[in-house]
């Protein structure tokens, strides 16, 4: 197996099961070295606790890239979810023009929003931002709220397949890479993901779990970067990251006082027996 060398450009929420303090563990478990940038520290995530700190980290990124610039540091994918403010976009994208190998995929999950809502801290400006970093990306992980604010379309609730396949147009037209749509749903009981690659579209419908999840986005993109360098293409790192995911979700069911995020970690193991399964050179 090839061991590869992934960064993670993030926040560390110290509590919350999100972010780095995901993508950390399971990009290690999919068997590559994790390096992160914390692109903020929080004492906790946004989506639901009072008070919380916020350490912005802007100002390091750039000595961080200095720095590694000089020591001919670079990684064969970088990763980029949660971002503290829109200033760190044009950082990021410096990172990603100076320290990725060459032909090495841009991941950008545009973690900004869900249920039709920005999160907290969020605004016009950062969305603006964030549409134009995907221009920069290979692969753009949006959930439908985060599609319909990077496309300017209107966020409803309800829609069917020509909804869906116009969003899907459009983030194309943004990215020009793959693009991964996460909930999307037609059946009462059922979401799933869709995958848009040159031109081919594939689903990927599973389970629709009842309890809110905070963090979830962020498990399924730290499994779908650490399956993809696995090089299991973009619609199996899906279907694995998607699996992972419910797992997880399923996982945490029975707990109310777990709100604050999912219990992935029993479910690593099992990632770790996938990846071999399906990666094995004999
Ligand atoms: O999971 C997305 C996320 C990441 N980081 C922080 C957040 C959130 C969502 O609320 O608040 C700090």
């Amino acid at each position: 197996m090839a061991y590869k060398r992934v960064l993670s450009i993030q926040d560390v929420s110290c509590v919350g099961q999100c972010s780095n303090t995901v993508a950390l563990p399971i990009i290690s478990a999919c068997g590559h070295e994790c390096a992160i940038i914390p692109s903020a520290v929080l004492s906790t995530h946004t989506g639901g606790f009072e008070g919380f700190t916020f350490k912005d980290l802007t100002s390091e990124i750039p000595k961080i890239c200095k720095h590694w610039m000089k020591e001919g540091i670079q990684f064969d994918a970088i990763y980029t979810g949660y971002l503290g403010n829109v200033k760190q976009i044009r950082h990021v994208a410096k990172i990603m023009e100076n320290c990725l190998v060459p032909g090495g995929p841009k991941i950008v999950d545009p973690a900004m929003a869900d249920n039709g809502k920005l999160y907290t801290g969020f605004d016009e400006e950062y969305v603006e931002g964030m549409k134009w970093l995907c221009t920069q990306a290979d692969i753009i992980l949006p959930n439908i709220t985060e599609a319909c604010l990077l496309t300017g379309t209107e966020y409803q609730e309800d829609y069917d397949q020509d909804f869906i396949n116009e969003l899907l147009g459009q983030l194309d037209e943004l990215c020009g890479g793959c693009v991964i749509l996460k909930g999307v749903s037609f059946k009462e009981g059922y979401t799933g993901v869709m995958i848009y690659e040159a031109g081919f579209c594939s689903y990927y419908e599973h389970e629709l779990l009842p309890n809110s999840s905070h963090g979830t986005g962020d498990i399924f993109a730290s499994v779908f970067t650490g399956a993809l360098m696995r090089e299991v293409g973009a619609v199996n790192a899906a279907c694995v990251a998607a699996d992972f995911t419910v797992d997880s979700i399923k996982g945490t069911a029975d707990d109310p006082d777990h709100w604050y995020g999912v219990k992935f970690e029993p479910h690593l193991g099992e990632l770790i027996k996938t990846l071999d399964e399906g990666t094995r050179e004999d």
